[in-house]
């Protein structure tokens, strides 16, 4: 539809036109005119939908590959969530992937490295653990962990262990749009760990600590894993000492120990604390995040759309669309993870926030 507003297009048809844009098509050429509207929007459209997808539902499903498929022969056993604007991208919103991968005892999927940056949230089970380049990482519930671009990795659970689900997180939507994807299969399928287990949690894990050896050059997070225990202490300590936003309630960025940055170079992880009964603001800003109740139930309100959530149900937030958050619970806090795009458009000089006109939305 052409809209009458000075500098945009309004050009109507006629015959000759017609005739002229045949021409140029038959060229691989077009009039900027004709899509100018199109792919100069006023201010970003997602083509992103406003997805929950309950693990209620889910889990069953993810627990039924492991009968159906082995690790060796569908290289990672995953089922990934699919938003209905981004199916074409496997996107669940935006240019972010996410998946649910499940593992038994004695497990492990062969290692390999991409472009593409990852993260895992542990969801249940025990004696999970990923070795990044070289460096074996115990995971336990609720534990955050980065796999980064360039990375060997690989997964498993221990044999002593239980079935273990955890959400994987990747920018391969973001990567391939910039078509800058390269995979690799470790060439003996298998690392050595060549150092101590969760040496990285014992070298720059202290608070506010740092190691005065060792010269750090990655362009990511030399700490892997995040754990639940510290982070969650971490958000009530600050609740208590009256840390918070009206949007977002209190809310603890995970960060490169070093640098204070994002935790790799395209994708950003945090953790919220809503106290209970606590209901945000709404406010939008570029970039687009997909959540993970970590804790307790509430709901969220995104693009006027009400969806109610429950510990582990995971749900996302398209670019530029109003969001707010809300605890259902009187006498318990909610906890939401949350990981999203924010490194690339802060690198980029692409974001931008605005708070709703009438605070929440209808
Ligand atoms: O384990 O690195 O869910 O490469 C999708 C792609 C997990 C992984 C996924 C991947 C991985």
């Amino acid at each position: 539809m052409r809209e009458d507003v000075p500098g945009r297009a309004n050009v109507a048809d006629t015959p000759e036109l017609d005739a002229y844009y045949d021409e140029i098509a038959a060229l691989d050429a077009g009039a900027l005119w004709n899509v100018a509207n199109i792919i100069e929007p006023w201010e970003p459209r997602s083509s992103s939908v406003p997805m929950l997808w309950p693990y209620r539902k889910l889990r069953a499903h993810v627990l039924r590959s492991l009968e159906l498929v082995t690790p060796e022969r569908a290289g990672r056993r995953v089922v990934y969530l699919a938003n209905p604007g981004r199916r074409d991208v496997a996107a669940a919103v935006g240019s972010l992937y996410t998946g649910l991968q499940v593992m038994s005892p004695g497990e492990s999927a062969s290692a390999h490295r991409h472009s593409t940056s990852a993260l895992r949230f542990i969801m249940e089970g025990s004696g999970a653990y990923t070795i990044v380049d070289g460096h074996k990482v115990t995971l336990g519930r609720n534990d955050f962990v980065i796999t980064p671009n360039g990375a060997w990795h690989e997964h498993g659970v221990e044999a002593g262990g239980s079935v273990c689900i955890w959400q994987d997180g990747l920018d391969i939507p973001l990567v391939n749009a910039l078509e800058a994807n390269f995979f690799q299969v470790h060439p003996k399928l298998r690392q050595e760990v060549d150092h101590a287990v969760d040496d990285t949690s014992a070298r720059y894990g202290g608070p506010g600590l740092r190691p005065s050896t060792g010269a750090w050059t990655k362009g990511y997070s030399p700490l892997l894993k995040y754990e639940w225990a510290a982070t969650y202490a971490a958000l009530c300590a600050a609740a208590a000492a009256g840390e918070g936003s009206a949007c977002d309630g209190v809310m603890m960025q995970y960060v490169n120990p070093l640098t204070g940055g994002a935790v790799m170079q395209t994708i950003g992880a945090a953790m919220q604390r809503l106290a209970p009964g606590e209901h945000t603001q709404a406010h939008r800003h570029t970039g687009s995040a997909v959540y993970q109740v970590a804790k307790g139930a509430g709901f969220s309100v995104i693009g006027g759309r009400r969806l109610d959530w429950e510990e582990r149900d995971i749900f996302c937030v398209p670019s530029w669309m109003y969001h707010e958050h809300g605890n259902a619970a009187a006498d318990e806090d909610a906890c939401l993870f949350q990981f999203n795009d924010l490194p690339v458009m802060h690198a980029l000089g692409l974001y931008r926030e605005e708070a709703h006109p009438d605070g929440r939305q209808r």
